[in-house]
């Protein structure tokens, strides 16, 4: 179980070990193209660029009414001119289409732009919205989410809503508005030819409700393969050393190609628009350009049609079936974006199950008085794993948790520094309930110190100062003296200014642990917890920790889940945790006179130590 640090809050680490990601695959949305509450409350994040949405909306109007004008313009130019053998007409016409053209060039460009400036900022928002409730989230939530399919959710489905929010929704209006203006001047141009047109209409509506079904699971299956992959790629990574020193990199690689191969396999299942939608479009088209072709050239031979009439018909044949093409695109896309927008919204309305009541007030300056008064607690409902703890801590005492591993050390530690709530009984810091301060008031006040060291990529000076980004250079010095750290950090050839890289690799173990004691003597916290690692490092970096320790356990409150022999011994309290519960509370000297179970672990596991040591 990792910890947090220093009242921050992080985690140490990816989850979900062995889990199988695909889980998500069964709870994507619905494949629901339209679902007016997500899209309401995603365009509710467009509200800050309504005039860039509205000049974009003005735009794509002027687009599309000039896109449906050219073939006017072409019909005159025929009719007009050159079947007149009027030639005079015919410059002012071209004039006035490369006018359109520019027109259509300069309105489409203005409203990419636009769409595309506001698209982004949205896109940058609801990252900003989720990464801040992702912090807002206690340890609790993010123990039991796959840090992969997170990071998928705030960058792939993210992603589709911009899609659709930028480009889709002013396509829909741009496509059905140009659709509508094409059918119109069809029919009143030549309302048999239109007709004539509009029979492939009903082929044309049934591959496309084929289609939509088939895509349907295809496109929610792209979504949900994706955040798999991401996941196991997220987890092999950070299992790396593991993986390798098991010799299993073939099997890690055939999870992955597993998960690599459902991937591709949506994806193919979601090109069918490509390679069989798409081109029926085209076919279909073309059939109703053969059609009007054929029965326009006939009219056209007997006087009953002009022939600018049928090449300006035969222009509007060919451009009708581009907005029905983008729809069906666009009927993807929606897709994607409702199953991806619902996702979003989902982590953003995730109810922190530790949040503050709404009067909430300041933690007053920590005494350091801690009380757990007959708490129950346990991760899961009605899986109790502490039962009626009863602990009392005097500011400035200490005190350490001993018992058997799974026995519910960590969880009480949790449990004071307010990463879980209490099932039923309190936990009182100088009698005030920690459920009725503000979390983080509390927690700016206690300093937690990991088991597993975890340290960020950044200076090593940046490390120490995290939970007191204000502090001085002198400071972090001091602090660095008074944890042991500072000899190792200045024979560094950087010093303070040394890069430590991604999970402190390049800092031994016992340097991490230096680093992360200097960090909580910065912060200089009334509450310190301290989970102790048991991992061996020599004997004097060993001394070294014990000695930065028991300087920085005596100014204040401190919890310490022990394994080190001498803080046990000078612990003010011992507390014997076994099967959830205390078994046993005294002092080293009381505990040791006895004969329950701390005689026992005492004997078997440090008098060993301490012969070694005498
Ligand atoms: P811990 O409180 O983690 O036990 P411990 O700290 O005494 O053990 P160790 O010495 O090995 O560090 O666990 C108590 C029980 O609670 C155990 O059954 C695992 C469970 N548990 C969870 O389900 N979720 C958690 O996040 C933690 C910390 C524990
Ligand atoms: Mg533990």
């Amino acid at each position: 179980m990792s910890f947090s640090i220093g009242g921050g809050g992080f985690q140490g680490g990816p989850k979900g070990a062995l889990r199988d990601f695909g889980e998500n695959v069964d709870d994507e949305a619905k494949g629901q193209v339209f679902n007016s509450e997500v899209v309401l409350r995603l365009l509710s994040y467009l509200q800050p660029y309504w005039r860039h949405m509205v000049v974009a909306f003005v735009l794509m109007v002027i687009a599309s009414v000039v896109s449906v004008i050219i073939p006017l313009l072409i019909r005159s130019a025929i009719d007009d001119t050159i079947a007149v053998g009027d030639l005079a007409g015919l410059p002012p016409i071209v004039l006035a289409m490369l006018g359109a053209f520019v027109v259509l060039y300069l309105s489409t460009g203005g409203q990419q732009y636009l769409l595309a400036f506001a698209g982004q900022r949205v896109l940058t928002t609801l990252r900003h919205k989720m990464t801040e409730h992702l912090q807002r989230l206690p340890i609790g939530y993010h123990d039991t989410h796959i840090v992969g399919v997170t990071i998928s959710r705030v960058i792939n489905d993210v992603a589709v809503i911009n899609n659709l929010l930028s480009q889709g929704l002013i396509t829909l209006v741009s496509d059905v508005m140009v659709l509508l203006g094409i059918i119109i001047v069809m029919v009143s141009l030549s309302p048999q030819l239109a007709l004539l047109t509009f029979t492939v209409m009903p082929v044309m509506i049934a591959i496309t409700i084929w289609f939509s079904n088939h895509a349907k699971t295809a496109f929610r299956q792209t979504r949900a393969t994706i955040a798999n992959l991401v996941g196991t790629l997220a987890e092999d990574i950070a299992g790396m050393r593991v993986i390798q020193a098991f010799a299993q990199e073939d099997s890690a690689q055939f999870k992955f190609d597993t998960a690599n191969r459902d991937n591709l396999d949506a994806h193919v299942d979601a090109m069918r628009l490509s390679y069989v939608f798409l081109p029926s479009v085209e076919l279909l088209g073309m059939i109703a350009t053969g059609i009007v072709l054929w029965f326009g050239g006939n009219a056209v031979a007997g006087d009953a049609l002009t022939l600018g009439t049928l090449v300006a018909f035969l222009s509007y044949v060919t451009r009708f079936f581009i907005p029905i093409r983008q729809l069906s695109v666009l009927f993807t896309t929606m897709q994607s974006a409702m199953a991806g927008g619902a996702k979003v919204l989902e982590l953003i309305d995730e109810v922190p199950s530790v949040a503050d009541k709404a009067n909430a007030k300041p933690m007053p300056p920590i005494d350091g008085a801690v009380d757990l008064r007959d708490v129950v607690f346990g991760y899961a409902d009605n899986e109790p794993v502490l039962h009626d703890i009863n602990l009392s801590i005097a500011p400035g005492q200490t005190v350490a948790l001993v018992g058997p591993t799974g026995a519910g050390k960590t969880s009480i530690s949790n449990l004071v520094a307010r990463f879980y709530d209490v099932t039923s009984g309190a936990v009182l810091i100088d009698g005030v309930d920690v459920r009725d301060v503000a979390q983080r008031s509390l927690r700016a006040q206690m300093g937690i110190v990991p088991q597993d060291a975890f340290i960020f990529s950044g200076t090593i000076a940046d490390n120490i100062r995290f939970g007191k980004p204000e502090a001085s250079a002198d400071e972090v010095v001091a602090a660095a003296e008074f944890a042991n750290a500072h000899d190792f950090i200045s024979n560094l050839p950087d010093g303070y200014d040394t890069e430590i890289l991604e999970g402190g690799v390049n800092l031994s173990l016992g340097q991490r642990q230096l680093i992360c004691i200097a960090r909580a003597v910065l912060a200089d916290p009334r509450i310190l917890i301290l989970d102790e690692a048991t991992a061996s490092v020599d004997t004097i970096t060993e001394a070294l920790i014990q000695d930065a320790l028991d300087r920085l356990l005596s100014e204040r409150t401190a919890i310490v889940i022990a394994h080190r022999l001498s803080t046990i011994r000078n612990a003010d309290q011992i507390c014997v945790v076994q099967a959830g519960r205390i078994v046993e509370i005294g002092t080293h000297h009381e505990l040791v006179a006895g004969d329950g179970l701390y005689r026992t672990l005492y004997e078997r596991q440090f008098v060993q130590v301490e012969a070694d040591l005498a």
